[in-house]
């Protein structure tokens, strides 16, 4: 009946799906949040699904290379401080995959896709910690660089997502500066403990640089997911606020880039890098990088070997379910 009204020349009238779509972008640039039940496209879904739960993986494997650590830290104290970074670390994992739950998906799968390689983690840790200063290396460079993505994400249009990404947030900055108090000390050590923090700031420098993702015009979710505002910021940008926030903090410490073209651009006032290895990153990023495989190796052992600790919480919870359900019914099983 409604298309015998529509006048020859005047555009048909917008299909469910099109208001539906319409609806959901006015949403979003009102500022509203989407909650877990509210309709959105599938894409925007899968986008999330994507992004956070790359997210999720990045904090467990990110575990991997500090690890190493506990037992070699220098002190009782800095064992009690990394101990407490790493757990934090695995707590950020479980609350994104929490978060990809609310989506729709179950937990077991994505982390099937992570151990079959199917399933991508940040590149950063696929670099090795070899010595005490790469954990002050990584606390100020690679947690410094994902606090900076992570303030812009607290904004993030998916509600779940936002919430989490505050609380990760302050728990980041914390291990920044633990990761800057260490290089710290270094520096006003020996003469060989400040060649460490150099050396250990030349190796994660551009990797760090690199993990906040690919130029703007070779980033293939950004312009999307910044109109849905799964994204806020792009890459290039957040790569330059980390680069302005960091370059001061590098020269307060006594080190240098291994970046001769570094330099603050006065009229731009900002700081401005030499060119970036993509190359290195697109290998990295597709399973070949230092560490790649040994990462993926010491995931899928630490799940099989942990499974008893997964078969004794469900075996406790339906215990726990049975005395709840055998209460209700006043004693009867
Ligand atoms: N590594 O289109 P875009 C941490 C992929 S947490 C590997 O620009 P997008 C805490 C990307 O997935 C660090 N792959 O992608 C910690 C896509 O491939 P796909 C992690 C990367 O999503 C510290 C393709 O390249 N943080 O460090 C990387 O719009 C210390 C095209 O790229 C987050 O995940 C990379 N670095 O922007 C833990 C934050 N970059 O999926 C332990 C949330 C890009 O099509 C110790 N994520 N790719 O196959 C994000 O904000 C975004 O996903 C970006 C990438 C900004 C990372």
């Amino acid at each position: 009946m409604c298309s015998q009204l529509v006048q020859a020349g005047d555009a048909p009238p917008p299909s469910t799906d099109e208001r539906r779509l319409r609806a959901f972008q006015q949403r979003i640039d009102r500022d509203e949040k989407i909650e877990v039940g509210d309709w959105m496209p599938d894409q925007y879904r899968k986008s999330l699904v994507r992004q956070i739960s790359q997210h999720a993986h990045s904090e467990i494997i990110g575990m991997f290379p500090e690890r190493n650590w506990l037992t070699r830290a220098p002190s009782l104290h800095r064992k009690a401080i990394l101990l407490a970074k790493i757990q934090d670390e695995a707590g950020h994992g479980l609350y994104l995959y929490s978060v990809t739950e609310t989506l729709g998906v179950r937990r077991d799968d994505l982390i099937d896709d992570l151990h079959a390689g199917r399933a991508k983690y940040s590149s950063i840790f696929n670099y090795p910690a070899l010595t005490w200063a790469d954990i002050g290396a990584i606390g100020w460079l690679v947690d410094g660089a994902a606090i900076v993505n992570q303030i812009s994400l607290c904004k993030t249009s998916y509600g779940p997502a936002a919430r989490a990404m505050v609380r990760i947030c302050k728990e980041e900055s914390f291990h920044q500066r633990q990761g800057y108090d260490i290089l710290w000390q270094l520096t006003r050590g020996s003469e060989a403990q400040r060649d460490m923090a150099q050396d250990a700031v030349n190796r994660w420098w551009w990797p760090a640089l690199m993990m906040l993702g690919p130029r703007d015009s070779n980033s293939t979710h950004g312009e999307q997911s910044m109109k849905w505002k799964i994204k806020r910021h792009g890459n290039d940008e957040i790569r330059r606020k980390f680069l302005d926030q960091t370059v001061p903090q590098l020269e307060a410490l006594g080190l240098t880039a291994p970046d001769p073209e570094l330099r603050y651009d006065a009229k731009a006032e900002r700081y401005r890098c030499g060119a970036i290895d993509w190359d290195e990153f697109q290998r990295v990023i597709s399973g070949h990088g230092q560490c790649n495989k040994q990462r993926l190796k010491a995931a899928r052992q630490a799940r099989e070997s942990q499974a008893w600790v997964r078969e004794a919480a469900a075996a406790y919870e339906g215990k726990r379910n049975t005395g709840r359900s055998a209460r209700r019914n006043g004693g009867r099983l």
